[in-house]
């Protein structure tokens, strides 16, 4: 939807000043009351998160926003699948919000539903796949992909219940194939016990996925060529270096970094868990994490008692997350206040009941 189709135009609210934006987001906001909810990643800028009712990682923002049947409006601060998890989980009275759909995640785009029915059915020329093959799928990826996970008897994992996922599916059948990330896929499988021999990539750009039939025979896990370039910035060298620099350092990395930075760290956890270990240490302890960083700054300011680092020398953060900005949020919620929503965000009710099967599945394994 343009802005000029709205009651209230978005070009012109960057001519507010920090000051103006801030009393008219809060001001809406309060004449809103209960009808609308916030939510904030953790990965979200501060200027947003601040305004903020609800914060955390996807998946427990989708949870505590379907536990406010009152709230109308679910304004998502975070990127599109997170906005389509809470519609999924949400009653269907009430309306997910994206304040601007360009906040994609790079890492959810590297695989689509027409790629991952290609590699199904090219699998499927080798071993009986149905059979033989869970379909599993990071939270970080498009709901059409979920329901693919749902209609094949897979399921989703998020970055805290990876590895209760995985023992989960080897449980079903033999092998896995695991997508868009493969960090994600490669740690947690690594951690459960799986050689490095026992799994191979998938890459989508090339014919049978660059695998010979032998080798998809043999593979544990099959992992999608997905990344997040937040997270592979963050080099196994950048361990070292801090390990030299600040004695007794502690390393905590989220699991979407690569294998060998994984391997050297001391800690290795998502969002929740990073900040639940920082905050769970000791005034005066030392750490530099690994993960976007907005939530390490914010970790920073939070806890002054405690050395906080961040792991790459270049400052990465989460740029599609960054497109929800505070115009973006005012311009949303001043809209609302003339009833019009922009930016809604609604799964088709098919795939949204398929991705709900495998959302469900995900829940009763936790
Ligand atoms: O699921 C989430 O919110 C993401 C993207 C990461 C995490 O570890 O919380
Ligand atoms: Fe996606 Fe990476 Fe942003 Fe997370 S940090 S939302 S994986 S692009």
């Amino acid at each position: 939807m343009s802005s000029s189709a709205s009651p209230v135009a978005l070009e012109p609210l960057y001519e507010l000043s920090d000051q103006e934006l801030d009393s008219r987001i809060q001001a809406a906001k309060d004449r809103l009351g209960t009808r609308m909810v916030i939510l904030g990643h953790h990965y979200q800028r501060e200027e947003v998160y601040k305004f903020a009712d609800l914060t955390g990682d996807s998946l427990k923002l989708s949870r505590l926003a379907s536990e406010r049947p009152d709230a109308e409006y679910i304004v998502f601060c975070g990127v599109h699948f997170m906005a389509e998890v809470a519609d999924i989980l949400s009653a269907s009275k009430q309306t997910a919000i994206l304040p601007d759909m360009a906040a994609g995640c790079s890492m959810a785009d590297m695989a689509d539903l027409p790629a991952v029915n290609a590699a199904w059915a090219e699998i499927g020329t080798v071993i009986d796949v149905e059979s033989t093959v869970t379909p599993i799928t990071y939270v970080n990826s498009t709901a059409d992909l979920k329901a693919f996970c749902g209609e094949h008897g897979g399921t989703v994992c998020t970055s805290s219940n990876a590895k209760f996922v995985l023992e989960w599916a080897f449980k079903q059948r033999e092998k896995v194939l695991f997508f868009p990330d493969q960090h994600l896929g490669r740690n947690t499988a690594f951690d459960l016990g799986i050689s490095l021999d026992e799994m191979v990539v998938w890459d989508p750009a090339q014919a049978n996925g660059g695998l010979t039939a032998d080798q998809i025979r043999e593979a544990k896990v099959i992992l999608w060529y997905g990344y997040c370039s937040v997270h592979q910035g963050f080099l196994p060298e950048h361990v070292d270096m801090f390990r030299n620099k600040v004695p007794e350092i502690k390393v905590v990395v989220h699991p979407e970094s690569m294998f060998e930075v994984c391997q050297k760290a001391d800690e290795l956890g998502s969002t929740e868990k990073i900040q639940q270990v920082v905050r769970d240490s000791a005034s005066g302890s030392k750490w530099v994490i690994g993960t976007e960083f907005n939530l390490v700054n914010r970790l920073k300011h939070e806890m002054p008692d405690k050395e906080i680092y961040y792991l790459n020398p270049t400052v990465c953060m989460c740029s599609t997350m960054f497109r929800i900005d505070p115009q973006h949020l005012l311009w949303t919620l001043e809209n609302l206040e003339h009833d019009h929503v922009v930016n809604p965000i609604r799964v088709p009710e098919k795939e949204a009941e398929l991705a709900r099967v495998a959302l469900d599945r995900m829940l009763a394994i936790m």
